[in-house]
């Protein structure tokens, strides 16, 4: 019998954002009712051999790869519905909360949102017919800065975090924060950065260069698209282009309305935060942990 421990630190007044440990991941009580149907929901997830998996640490990119993919299959089109909605969170499968699509009906391509780390990820046990997943991942200090600002804007449900940035930082460093430790996760999707039905991306190459890389996840998707076509896709998923789409990214934050899944979409927010005792806590446990893995980040572009 699967056990689902509850997890909350306490330091003083402040208090971490309470999760539910699944499949050995802090996932948020929002997120489901039932951890044991969360459980066994992942556990048999059917893959498609064309379903996409937008696969992220929180606060990665989600989002934003989100949209360009949806775009990708449906002609550039920019739509008004929730992008929760037309990409749906995986983990959210089983909320009571959030209203979920039958996952089993749902036309192909399915393109779906998620933050499992890549050993419990769905796969197909079919070698030849495998669905794909695109990796986004940033750098720790933006993402921990965003995060912060996320878990802040959610305490609403009362369950929330409730502390300073200092203590969020903490929080981040050690791993108890939703879906555990950063470098756990981005190195063991980095390990498949070369398998044939993974794309390994990051945020800050996204920045510098868009348009290359619509045009890079339209090929790893099989749809070849035209260059007016690809064009018109990067200039609708720049900050600015999807801010002009703001109520698709707005999430229900309980009874008292909503927040952005947009915020400032920036490279180096993080310098307005860390001090040199935080940045080199970063650089000593959560950084040095990447070395001889040949993986690296901008911090500024
Ligand atoms: S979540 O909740 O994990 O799904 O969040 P996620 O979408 O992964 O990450 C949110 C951050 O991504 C930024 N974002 C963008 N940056 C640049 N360009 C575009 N188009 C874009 N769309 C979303 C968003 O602003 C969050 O980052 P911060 O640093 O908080 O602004």
């Amino acid at each position: 019998m699967a056990s689902f421990p509850v997890f909350q630190l306490t330091e003083g007044e402040w208090t971490s954002s309470k999760f539910i440990e699944v499949l050995g991941l802090k996932i948020a009580p929002r997120l489901t009712s039932d951890p044991q149907l969360l459980c066994d929901f992942i556990t048999n997830f059917q893959t498609r051999p064309d379903d996409v998996f937008v696969v992220t640490y929180p606060k990665s990119g989600t989002t934003w790869v989100q949209e360009i993919v949806w775009q990708i299959f449906n002609e550039g089109r920019v739509a008004s519905d929730n992008i929760l909605q037309r990409v749906p969170f995986l983990e959210a499968a089983t909320s009571a909360r959030f209203p979920q699509p039958d996952y089993n009906t749902l036309p192909s391509p399915r393109i779906l949102k998620t933050h499992l780390t890549h050993n419990i990820i769905p796969k197909s046990g079919n070698e030849d017919s495998k669905c794909k997943y695109i990796y986004i991942a940033r750098n720790p200090k933006d993402i921990a800065v965003s995060f912060f600002q996320f878990e802040k804007s959610m305490k609403v449900f009362g369950h929330g975090f409730n502390g300073p940035w200092e203590f969020f930082a903490k929080l981040f460093v050690e791993g108890n924060v939703g879906f555990n430790f950063w470098n756990d996760h981005v190195l063991g999707w980095w390990k498949h950065k070369d398998d044939p039905n993974v794309l390994f991306l990051k945020y800050e190459d996204l920045q510098k260069d868009l348009l290359s890389h619509v045009r890079m996840i339209a090929n790893f998707l099989n749809k070849p698209l035209s260059d007016d076509l690809i064009s018109r896709i990067a200039e609708q998923c720049t900050f600015s282009g999807m801010k002009k789409n703001a109520a698709s990214y707005e999430i229900e934050k309980a009874d008292e309305g909503k927040t952005s899944l947009l915020r400032k979409g920036e490279v180096g927010d993080w310098k307005n935060y860390f001090t040199p005792e935080l940045n080199e806590r970063f650089e000593n446990e959560v950084l040095a942990k990447l070395k001889g893995s040949g993986l690296e980040f901008d911090f500024e572009i």
